[in-house]
């Protein structure tokens, strides 16, 4: 079959799609590490995994509306200045499980690990395009380029058979500070198969849809990527709008993820002993935009405490500080007295004052896109 060819994977992966295949690391496995191994991952596939075997006859075309198309070889990337990035990717449908017991959605559903902060290592985007003759901090070319769409080799059932695609603002993409990478490397190690090998896009800050993997071309065109993902998916509805009524142009494709974060210390429903309890999990905005504050509330978001926060093990972290990691999550931690059954809470404040909605029926939306709702567990405490 078109699966035939999958790479291997880690056995402790919760499967939520076999294929395409569909995965999200358990819960715990999250808070164990700031930078997520590889292996445990969440892998986001639309289709089968391609095989690139000979990186000598791989290139991408750069094309469109620019002066001279050009094809780049992983030489001429190599060539150039490489860049480690470390970033948080997150697919726009995390958490959908939960939104889905609102209300029915469509779409593959995902517990709160579709997520994952990498250091991601290859060339700036903004320098590959100089290459093609489009300097810095362009918003429009000579010939009218304003978007920046990557095309790749795979193959998905939404596209009819055609390449999965995504497109950014070529002002995003010709920006330096907005570290848009074309990525070959994956913590230190080379990109593999499942995460986009040889080569992906990474948009740090943007739902994980526009990040794409297996890079075949990339095209300067007019207006944004008209493609399904881009057109017919990944777009933020009201709770009014339905698949009998539904109008895909009235909305933008989502492009920033909204402040999000999750308990990870603990499953939907835990039983514990009374007494102390380590409470740690992720926050995460999109934009750039840093962690401000955490919130845990013991008492179903009654009252608060403010967790503590880091990135690099014991120091804690400061969203001013030119050392942080701007496009990467922040791990949180309390530690609280649980005497009996309740309900425990995390929301978090990114740096704009963002704040997460309190109840996931206010954003409900058919595709259960962008859960951010206020994460809350039960315990069942000594029995
Ligand atoms: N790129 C291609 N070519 N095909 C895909 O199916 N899925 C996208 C994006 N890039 C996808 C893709 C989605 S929806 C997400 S969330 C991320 O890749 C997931 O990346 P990962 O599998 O490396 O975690
Ligand atoms: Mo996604």
């Amino acid at each position: 079959s078109e699966y035939s060819q999958e790479p291997p994977r880690h056995p402790s992966l919760v499967i939520n799609a076999k294929e395409p295949f569909n995965a999200e690391p358990p819960r715990s496995a999250l808070v164990s590490s700031y930078v997520t191994p590889v292996d445990l991952f969440y892998k986001r596939n639309h289709g089968p995994i391609p095989l690139v075997d000979d990186l000598d006859s791989y290139y991408v075309t750069i094309d469109g509306l620019i002066e001279g198309p050009k094809k780049i070889s992983m030489r001429d990337l190599w060539a150039l200045p490489k860049y480690s990035v470390t970033a948080t990717l997150q697919c726009a449908g995390n958490r959908r499980t939960a939104m889905s017991k609102v209300r029915k959605v469509r779409g593959v559903g995902w517990d709160i690990s579709a997520l994952g902060n990498a250091v991601w290592g290859g060339a700036k985007l903004a320098d590959v395009l100089e290459l093609v003759g489009v300097p810095k901090l362009t918003s429009v070319t000579r010939s009218g380029g304003k978007h920046v769409e990557f095309v790749s080799v795979d193959r998905c059932k939404e596209e009819n058979g055609g390449p999965y695609k995504a497109s950014i603002p070529l002002s995003q993409a010709t920006n330096p500070d907005a570290d848009v990478l074309l990525a070959y490397e994956m913590n230190g190690e080379t990109l593999n198969r499942d995460h986009g090998y040889p080569l992906r896009g990474v948009v740090p800050g943007v739902i994980g849809a526009r990040s794409v993997k297996w890079l075949d071309s990339i095209n300067i065109i007019s207006e944004e990527c008209q493609g399904f993902f881009m057109q017919k998916d990944y777009k933020m509805f009201p709770p009014t709008v339905n698949w009998d009524n539904i109008d895909w142009s009235t909305r933008k494709p989502q492009m920033d993820f909204p402040v999000q974060c999750a308990i990870c210390s603990l499953e939907d429903v835990n039983a514990i002993q009374p007494g102390k309890v380590k409470v740690s999990g992720y926050a995460t905005s999109g934009g750039g935009r840093g962690i401000e504050r955490v919130d845990i509330s013991i008492n179903g978001g009654k009252n608060w405490v403010e967790a503590s926060r880091y990135q690099k093990d014991g120091i804690p972290y400061d969203s001013n500080d030119i050392c942080s990691d701007k496009w990467a999550w922040v791990l949180f931690e309390a530690t609280v007295d649980i005497p009996h059954d309740t309900e425990i809470v995390a929301k978090a404040v990114d740096t704009a004052a963002n704040v997460q909605p309190e109840n996931v029926e206010t954003i409900w939306n058919l595709r259960g896109i962008l859960n951010t709702s206020w994460h809350r567990v039960q315990v069942r405490v000594g029995h």
